[in-house]
């Protein structure tokens, strides 16, 4: 087993890391730029290393010196959280090749599913179902319009290195594509610095369903179910539940056995997500992979009663993972807590929380490094707190969350807070019936 991990990461994530190593026996060291001196992970690792300005790209990004603070301090591995380096096929390789355990997949891995066509080629290839669309990239605008025409409108294109909603565009009727797919190009190219482009038909109203994966270095592979995360506003994810109210055991079965194929197909080592659309007729395709711990991971430790950080660290120290034929158990929601005022176009608010109380009691947790007195930075992500409430059904669970989100107080920024109330008041989110467009429409109500 590890002896010291090396967290580079900050925030909530951090902390979340921080605590799977306390309770596993291992020694952890926190890296923190200079506006992060206060943070709660500085506080509660066992060591701590400056590592730079507060701008990201001279920090939390910056590869040699982590590096350095990972050989200072004789840490054995380093846990990447999400975002920053997660997702760095470079830094994966320079961990190994330093003899530092990255916490996460193979470069090689991180790189065949961060190329989007190469991906989804993969996929197909170890038939999970993809979505129809262009054999990988197109390059030529004539050849893409005649693609695009046998696809049948609408359509959209996807750049090959973005991901996450980056560099897309819809397009309705052939004499749009042109315009269309040249700008995607354009964009892809400015964005990415590589314009590749595919092409795929457009799902209507999907919901985004993803599953939980996880692999060992044994060729183990097994999953946790889903999460619907279909409440995203810009592809900002603001609620995700599981189960899905769309998903019943057999199609969870289905899906999750789709998912084993997805990870088996590229012998994936670690925790990952595998993203896929469900349409109407709740017919479900591969859509990307995330190879990294997840910010709605908790929603999944709630109702499979397990720890994923932990199982991840397990996975990375060489550990066989063995996990139950287990079914979901109640019903469990995220609610991300941004320093964002809903009122103005979620514009960003950070500053100091002049007064914090966080709510308790049975099933209500809380992933957060905030605290009274506690300024929040602008330098980084706006989430500040996730808000994870569990109960026995769906309903008893939206009552939770009601009751939770009442007694979360946070003077001094805005929050999103009274949006989820908010939200929990609509027909359509109580109801369990929403699509990706749900945000798009939703209106509060008692207000205009
Ligand atoms: C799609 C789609 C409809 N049809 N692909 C958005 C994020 C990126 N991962 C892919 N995305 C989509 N791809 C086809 N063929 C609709 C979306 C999409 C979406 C997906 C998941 C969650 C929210 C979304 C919001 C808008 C569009």
């Amino acid at each position: 087993m590890f002896k010291k991990i090396l967290i580079a990461n900050r925030g909530e994530i951090a902390l979340r890391i921080i605590r799977a190593c306390k309770e596993l026996g291992i020694k952890t060291v926190a890296v923190y730029s200079e506006a992060d001196k206060n943070s709660l992970h500085v506080t509660f690792a066992d060591e701590a290393v400056c590592i730079g300005p507060a701008e990201s790209r001279n920090s939390y990004l910056k590869v040699p010196t982590i590096m350095s603070a990972t050989m200072v301090t004789g840490a054995d591995a380093i846990h990447p959280g999400y975002g920053f380096l997660a997702e760095n096929a470079n830094f994966s390789e320079i961990c190994h090749e330093s003899g530092i355990k990255f916490i996460g997949p193979t470069a090689e891995m991180i790189r065949t599913m961060g190329d989007k066509a190469m991906a989804k080629y993969t996929m197909k290839a170890n038939n999970v179902p993809v979505i129809p669309g262009s054999e990988g990239i197109v390059d030529d605008v004539v050849e893409a319009k005649r693609l695009a025409e046998g696809i049948g409108f609408p359509v959209i294109i996807k750049a090959s290195a973005g991901g996450g909603g980056k560099g897309m565009r819809v397009v309705r009727e052939g004499s749009e594509f042109e315009l269309a797919f040249v700008t995607a190009r354009a964009e892809a190219e400015a964005a990415f610095g590589n314009g590749d482009v595919y092409i795929e038909k457009l799902v209507l109203n999907p919901r985004h369903v993803e599953i939980q994966v996880i692999g060992d270095q044994h060729g183990n592979h097994y999953h946790f179910g889903e999460r619907d995360c279909s409440v995203q506003r810009r592809h900002q994810k603001l609620i995700e539940e599981s189960p899905s109210p769309a998903l019943d055991q057999e199609l969870r079965d289905r899906m999750g056995a789709a998912a084993v194929k997805a990870a088996k197909a590229i012998n994936y080592e670690s925790v990952g997500t595998i993203e896929f659309l469900l349409d109407k007729d709740k017919n479900f395709y591969f859509m990307e992979m995330n190879t990294r711990i997840q910010v709605e991971h908790p929603v999944t430790e709630m109702v499979y009663e397990t720890d994923l950080v932990k199982q991840q660290i397990l996975a990375a120290a060489g550990e066989v993972i063995d996990v139950p034929n287990n079914r979901p158990k109640g019903h469990a929601f995220e609610f991300r807590i941004n320093a964002e005022d809903p009122d103005n176009n979620f514009r960003p608010s950070p500053g100091r929380i002049e007064s914090l109380n966080f709510p308790g009691g049975l099933g209500v947790r809380i992933d957060s490094h905030i605290y009274q007195s506690y300024s929040i930075p602008p330098y980084y992500d706006s989430m500040v707190a996730k808000l994870i409430v569990w109960d026995k059904d769906r309903n008893s669970a939206i009552q939770k969350a009601k009751r939770a989100l009442g007694e979360f107080i946070i003077e001094g920024i805005k929050t999103t807070i009274p949006f989820h109330l908010d939200v929990l008041e609509d027909e359509r989110f109580i109801s369990g019936d929403f699509d990706t467009s749900f945000l798009e429409n939703f209106k509060p109500r008692n207000k205009n």
